[in-house]
């Protein structure tokens, strides 16, 4: 009886300190390869290697693709991937994923406002990426649009556009402007006029301003690069400020990397990155 007693006041005793030293850290994964993008904490960014430290060993992530909410995966504690990205840490995941593309530990809705995938063929979009890439250097630029999607990221009244377009001339026979099959990155070194960008369009003091979030153009041919293929892979609130962030995921023939993109009127700035290549 004395003992039982003893035991619970020193318990009563502990309690508070284990609660005080649990921080709100709502880690972010890509889903593919499991790569750990760090977190957010109130509102703000924490990087891959102080978010670990807070990173209990079984997590439950929400998973996202695209356009929707794609269930529930758990995941342990951050490691090291190892050769040949040591720098890169990664979980392992309960289950695969056919369509997720992003996992978030978190109780806020990453999708507030949802996507809507557009006709790829839609010319104002095509006239857009004409003038981007002309203004680039590229003479008479080869327009061929990926993917379109239409989005309000900011919460306000108008929606914003985001067009990813690649060209690199490889095999594929499609035309110029209608909706071009997901294309593979070239072994090849770019050729002139060759070009992958992720653009956002978007209405600031009423007219439409069209700028770059990430990507490559190369007006001339470039023997020394290996090309990378920007796509559009996810666009989400990750940080709970309710504005929705751009996912871009590029890749080359031997690696890749996916970069979670703050996209204000003013500044298009990277926020948190995974990458590993051989
Ligand atoms: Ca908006
Ligand atoms: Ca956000």
């Amino acid at each position: 009886m004395k003992i039982k007693t003893t035991a619970a006041v020193l318990l009563g005793f502990l309690a508070p300190l284990s609660v005080v030293s649990a921080p709100d850290v709502h880690p972010i994964i890509e889903i593919e390869a499991g790569y750990f993008f760090g977190g957010s904490e109130n509102g703000k960014w924490i990087k891959a290697d102080q978010a670990a430290k807070s990173t209990d060993k079984k997590t439950t992530y929400q998973v996202y693709s695209l356009t929707k909410q794609e269930g529930q995966i758990t995941a342990g504690k951050p490691k090291s991937v190892d050769e040949p990205c040591p720098d890169t840490l990664m979980v392992s995941l309960s289950s695969k994923s056919k369509d997720g593309v992003v996992g978030l530990a978190a109780t806020w809705n990453a999708l507030p406002r949802k996507p809507v995938i557009a006709d790829a063929t839609q010319s104002p979009c095509v006239e857009a990426i004409r003038d981007f890439l002309k203004a680039r250097g590229i003479a008479d630029p080869k327009v061929r649009i990926i993917r379109i999607l239409r989005v309000d990221l900011d919460g306000g009244d108008e929606e914003e556009v985001l067009i990813s377009a690649t060209n690199n001339f490889t095999d594929d026979k499609s035309n110029d402007t209608s909706a071009a099959p997901f294309p593979e990155a070239p072994i090849q070194a770019p050729q002139g006029g060759s070009y992958s960008i992720v653009i956002l369009r978007r209405v600031v003091d009423g007219n439409v301003q069209t700028k770059l979030v990430a990507g490559e153009v190369y007006a001339k041919p470039d023997e020394s690069a290996a090309p990378n293929v920007y796509d559009l892979a996810a666009v989400l609130d990750l940080n709970g400020d309710g504005k929705l962030e751009v996912i871009v995921h590029s890749f080359y023939y031997e690696g890749g990397q996916t970069t979670i993109y703050r996209c204000e009127p003013d500044k298009i700035e990277e926020m948190l990155s995974v990458e590993c290549g051989a």
